[in-house]
C-alpha cells in the first residue's frame, strides 16, 4: 500500500504514519476507557486519548449523524478491517484510515475530528476500490488454449486476495468471486490450458500443509467445480510448479516443476485419465537457480509451447523455446535485467488483439519510477513480439497492491 492512500490518515492523525499501514499505537500509558470498548465492536471517543465520550457500532455506519466530525481517538475490536473516512457514504477521495482489527489498549489518536463514516471490509484495498484488480483485455484473433477459462478468446486473470478469496477478471473490468475463502493455505497456484479433458481450463494448486496438488475443473464460465486430488503428496520436494501446455506434443496440457533437492526441472504428462502420468526428465540441474518460471504459449510461432525463466542472481529473463524433445532449447536472453522488481507473472496469452501471447507482471517493492523504488503492486504489461522477445514495458495501472496471488 503505497503512501497516497493513506494521505487522509495522516491528516487525521497528525502523525507521520503514512504508508505503513498500521494504526497509530499510543506509546503512553494507556487510559483506561480504551478498555470500555467490547469485543466485536469499532469504538470513538471524543477524547484524543480514548476519553469523553464513547460510541461504539458492529455495522457499517455510512452517516455517523450526531457523531459526524466529533471522534478523536478509535479502537477496532472487531475481526475485520474498518475504514475510517473523512467524508461521509465510505467517499475514499477525501482521505481515510485503515484500522486493522486491534486490542483494546492499540487506539489511534488524533487532534482533529473528520471522521464521517466507517465500513467494514475484508482486505484494505476495499475501503477505497474493489476487492478485485482492474483488468482489461482485448479479443484475440485466435484461441490460444490457455488463459481463458471462460472460452470467449479474451484473456482473463484469476486474483487471490489477502482474505483469501479467488476472484475471476474477464477483461472488461469487472470481477465476480469464484473462491469464498481458503486459498491462502494454497502455496502455488498455476494454470495453462486442460488437464481434465473436456476441453475447458483448469487451475491447479498446491496444498501448503499436505504436499497434496489439486486440480479444479474449470466450468467453463470463469468458475471452478469440485476439485480433486491430482497428487497424493510431495508436492512440497518442488517448487515453481507451473502448469504449461503441451510439451509431449499430444496437445494435452503438461506440469512442470523445479526438484528443490537437485535443482532439475521435470515434465508431468497430462494424461487421457486426466491425472498425471509418470514424470520425466528435461532438465538435469541448474534450475534452482531461478525463481519464476512463466508458460507464455508459443512465442516464437512453432507451434510449441515456450518458457520464460527469471535467473534469481541477476534479474534476467531468458526464453527457452520449446523443442520436439519435450527439453528446453538454447536460450535466448529476454530482458537484461531488472526481473526481480516483479512479484508475479501472469501470462495469460494474447491479452492485446494481435494473437501473440503477451506478458504481464505485477511489481513489487523493489519496483523504480523516476529513480525510486517502493513502487509495488503496478500491473506492466509487455505485448510479445513476432520473435518471442517483448515489446517494452507499459504501465497500465497502479491498483494491483494488496493482492497475494495470480494466474
Ligand atoms: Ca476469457
Ligand atoms: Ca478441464
Ligand atoms: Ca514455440
Ligand atoms: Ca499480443
Amino acid at each position: 500500500m503505497r503512501n497516497r492512500f493513506y494521505r487522509g490518515m495522516a491528516t487525521l492523525a497528525g502523525l507521520a504514519l503514512a504508508g505503513t499501514g498500521l494504526a497509530a499505537v499510543n506509546a503512553g500509558p494507556v487510559a483506561a476507557s480504551s478498555y470500555d470498548c467490547p469485543a466485536g465492536y469499532f469504538c470513538g471517543w471524543t477524547g484524543e486519548n480514548a476519553g469523553g465520550t464513547m460510541w461504539k457500532t458492529d455495522k457499517s455506519v455510512a452517516d455517523l449523524g450526531s457523531w459526524d466530525n466529533r471522534i478523536r481517538s478509535h479502537v477496532n475490536r472487531t475481526t475485520s478491517i474498518a475504514c475510517v473516512y473523512e467524508d461521509k457514504d465510505y467517499v475514499p477521495w477525501g482521505g481515510y484510515g485503515v484500522a486493522e482489527p486491534g486490542l483494546p489498549g492499540e487506539y489511534s489518536g488524533y487532534p482533529v475530528a473528520t471522521t464521517s463514516s466507517i465500513k467494514f471490509v475484508r482486505t484494505g484495498r476495499e475501503c477505497g476500490q474493489p476487492a478485485y484488480p482492474r483488468w482489461v483485455s482485448e479479443t484475440s484473433p485466435k484461441a490460444l488454449g490457455f488463459g481463458d477459462l471462460n472460452g470467449d478468446r479474451k484473456a482473463d486473470v484469476v486474483t487471490r486476495d489477502e482474505a483469501g478469496r479467488l476472484w475471476f477478471t474477464p477483461g472488461d473490468g469487472t470481477g465476480r468471486l469464484i473462491g469464498a475463502g481458503g486459498w491462502n493455505s494454497m502455496d502455488a497456484l498455476t494454470r495453462h490450458g486442460d488437464f481434465s479433458r473436456d476441453g475447458r481450463e483448469d487451475l491447479l494448486a498446491r496444498e501448503r500443509a499436505t504436499g497434496k496438488l489439486w486440480l479444479y475443473p474449470g466450468t467453463g464460465t470463469g468458475s471452478l467445480g469440485a476439485r480433486r486430488l491430482l497428487g497424493s503428496g510431495g508436492w512440497n520436494a518442488m517448487r515453481l510448479i507451473t502448469a504449461f501446455g503441451d510439451l509431449t506434443g499430444d496437445s494435452r496440457s503438461d506440469l512442470i516443476a523445479v526438484e528443490k533437492a537437485t535443482g532439475r526441472l521435470w515434465l508431468y504428462p497430462g494424461t487421457s485419465t486426466g491425472k498425471l502420468g509418470t514424470r520425466k526428465l528435461i532438465g538435469s540441474g541448474g534450475w534452482n537457480g531461478m525463481n519464476a518460471l512463466v508458460a507464455m504459449g508459443d512465442v516464437t510461432g512453432d507451434g510449441r509451447s515456450d518458457l520464460y525463466a527469471r535467473e534469481a542472481a541477476t534479474g534476467r529473463l531468458w526464453l527457452y523455446p520449446g523443442t520436439s524433445t519435450g527439453r528446453p532449447g538454447t536460450r535466448e536472453l529476454i530482458g537484461s535485467g531488472g526481473w526481480n522488481a516483479m512479484a508475479a507473472f501472469v501470462s495469460v496469452g494474447d491479452f492485446s488483439g494481435d494473437g501473440r501471447p503477451d506478458l504481464a507482471t505485477v511489481t513489487n517493492d523493489r519496483y523504480v519510477i523516476d529513480g525510486y523504488p517502493g513502487h509495488l503492486g503496478w500491473l506492466v504489461t509487455y505485448q510479445g513480439r513476432a520473435d518471442g522477445s517483448l515489446a517494452p514495458g507499459l504501465r497500465a495501472d497502479g491498483e494491483w497492491w494488496g493482492l497475494n496471488g495470480f494466474c
